[in-house]
């Protein structure tokens, strides 16, 4: 007989992710759908997603609380993720109104309550675990100890005497929290066992196989390691000239080969370039190791997202076979009827982690200085995503371009506006400045100047200026720089700030240190540097020297030019913390 797993979804958002890693353990998935169906369940996952409260309300209009609490109490197997694990217990501050299920004692913080070493909250990313206690759990065939597995949220539960019976495992970030509890044949994991790689399938695979063995557990493995620094993919995706959807891959956000690449004569534009298909890429990065893959519709400013049925069909392809963390943009705004809560709910869907708003957020915050006088209504889909789903759903992705300054009166001027101004090191020429302040002036599209000399070989001369935000892929300029933007975005409620560089996209020169120092100053989210990576010695430049939580390459990798095992090869030697 096919084994069986229920899954409980109250509908809030992405469990393809669990039903994936359910379904490559070899079980059959089942949905509950009413709350009898709890009772006749004897495996029972539940992925809770979103914020508690809704969690809690969702759960109590479907009557499943009762039953829940019944069929935990029978001691059956039950394996609670993220979310999952904190309505466990009797309450959380996310939402004080609602109460939990009060089967653990304590009540679920945020991270800002219980730490005061200013770090960055959400706590995304691969974290060390400490396991307390023996348990039937434990991978014959990976050492746990050097274990990191994949964490997203701001709320923790923390270890108490009131709680200590159930405590399988704690993890620290700055405060020592709970990751993992286990009594009996119930378990829970603050962490996503299916996001956390092949190692986490393996603790999914102790659950459901191992978990009710009547041989005596193995003893708790000793933690090795910490929260390590994050490689991310990505892959930038659009409809080539023939209409499929391929990976491509910009030089300064210009996707289509230059003349000589296509061997064309100076006939018209050149052809998308295409470097396979978004599955088989993200496939094998994941193989290779990556941390997350991130995938973007990079000409979503042009199409309705809701019918690009292909975008989903995509992502869920994807989600079959790769389990660390998706990040999906492009498109993410509102279509008449269509809110982008609703883009963002079937991406969510489909197989997302995190959605990624780029050229909405730009005037999300333009609207909220400018209309709002900074005063958040919840009326932006921001503050709307990241409700439903949790603010560490919620990237934005942020296409800023660098605008010198050459005299004293622009910098004056540019602070007047309310504009950061930073020294930076420039490799273009004053008169490739001039040449491009002229571009910027008159032009909307291409060509713009490109550094004369061979790509990053020129020495850097110090300079002044902003960065400005762009949309539509940097075809657009708006008033407002990186800086406000992410103070913004930071306000209505987003987790994580995605920053490219147009001025490095594409240039391997390495990434724009300048410009990310800058934005991971300037707010409390996570920030992940993107552009300009050309070796693995840029990823270690980018983390020695900025506070930056993860680093994103495209083209090195979509080239072969450079393996993620050699980024994380090189960050070793580099002593900073990477996941195996
Ligand atoms: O504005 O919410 O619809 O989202 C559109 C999204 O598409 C944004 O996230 C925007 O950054 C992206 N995008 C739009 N046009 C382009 C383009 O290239 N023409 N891609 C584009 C941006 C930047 C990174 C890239 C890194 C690393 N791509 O994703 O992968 O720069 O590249 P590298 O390592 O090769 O230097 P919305």
């Amino acid at each position: 007989m096919e084994k069986t797993v229920h899954l409980l979804d109250y509908g809030a958002g992405n469990v393809r992710s669990v039903r994936n890693a359910i379904i490559k353990c070899g079980y059959k998935v089942v949905t509950i759908e009413n709350a009898e169906e709890i009772k006749s369940a004897e495996t029972l996952v539940f992925p809770g997603v979103g914020s508690f409260g809704n969690a809690m309300r969702r759960m109590k209009t479907k009557g499943f609380v009762e039953p829940l609490k019944e069929y935990i109490a029978a001691n059956k197997r039950f394996l609670g993720i993220c979310l999952g694990m904190q309505t466990l217990f009797e309450g959380s501050e996310e939402d004080e109104s609602e109460k939990g299920l009060g089967i653990i004692k304590g009540t679920v913080k945020h991270f800002k309550s219980v730490s005061t070493a200013g770090l960055s909250v959400p706590h995304i990313g691969w974290n060390g675990v400490n396991w307390k206690k023996g348990s039937r759990l434990y991978s014959k065939e990976h050492d746990l100890g050097s274990f990191r597995a994949y964490f997203v949220h701001s709320y923790c539960a923390i270890p108490s005497a009131e709680n200590e019976d159930w405590v399988l495992s704690t993890t620290t970030y700055d405060t020592e929290f709970i990751s993992s509890v286990q009594k009996g044949n119930v378990m829970a994991t603050q962490f996503h066992p299916e996001k956390s790689g092949t190692v986490g399938l393996d603790i999914f695979r102790g659950f459901l196989e191992t978990l009710t063995d009547p041989s005596e557990a193995p003893a708790a493995p000793k933690e090795t390691v910490g929260l390590s620094k994050r490689v991310v993919a990505c892959l930038d995706v659009r409809a080539n000239d023939a209409g499929d959807l391929v990976v491509t891959k910009g030089d300064g956000y210009d996707v289509r080969e230059k003349k000589e690449e296509s061997g064309e004569s100076a006939k018209k534009k050149g052809k998308v370039r295409n470097f396979g298909k978004p599955a088989e890429l993200a496939g094998r990065y994941y193989e290779d190791g990556a941390d997350e893959v991130t995938i973007l519709n990079i000409t979503s400013f042009r199409e309705d997202t809701l019918e690009a049925d292909v975008m989903h069909e995509m992502l869920i392809a994807v989600s079959e076979n790769v389990f660390v963390p998706l990040t999906i943009g492009g498109g993410i705004r509102d279509y008449g009827k269509t809110t982008a809560l609703e883009v963002a709910a079937r991406y969510f869907r489909s197989g997302a982690d995190k959605v990624s708003l780029g050229s909405y957020a730009v005037e999300a915050v333009i609207h909220l200085r400018d209309k709002l006088g900074n005063v958040c209504d919840e009326s932006t889909a921001i503050e709307k995503i990241s409700k439903v789903y949790g603010s560490q759903a919620v990237v934005i992705s942020v296409d800023p371009r660098r605008i010198y300054l050459e005299s004293e009166a622009e910098v004056l001027e540019a602070k007047a506006n309310g504009y950061s101004v930073f020294d930076v090191k420039d490799e273009r020429s004053h008169a490739e400045v001039r040449a491009y302040k002229e571009w910027l002036a008159t032009s909307v599209g291409e060509p713009k100047p490109e550094l004369s000399e061979e790509k990053g070989n020129r020495e850097a001369r110090p300079s002044k200026c902003w960065f400005q935000c762009t949309v539509a892929g940097g075809r657009k300029r708006r008033p407002l720089d990186a800086v406000q933007l992410v103070q913004g975005v930071e306000k209505l409620g987003a987790g994580e700030i995605l920053l490219n560089s147009i001025d490095k996209d594409g240039k391997n020169s390495g990434f724009d240190i300048n410009l990310v120092d800058a934005v991971r100053s300037a707010v409390g989210i996570p920030v992940i540097a993107s552009s300009g990576a050309g070796s693995p010695s840029h990823f270690v430049e980018v983390f020695s020297k900025t506070k930056a939580e993860a680093a994103l390459a495209a083209g090195i990798f979509h080239r072969n030019e450079v393996e993620i095992k050699d980024v994380k090869g090189a960050m070793r030697e580099a002593s900073l913390p990477v996941r195996e």
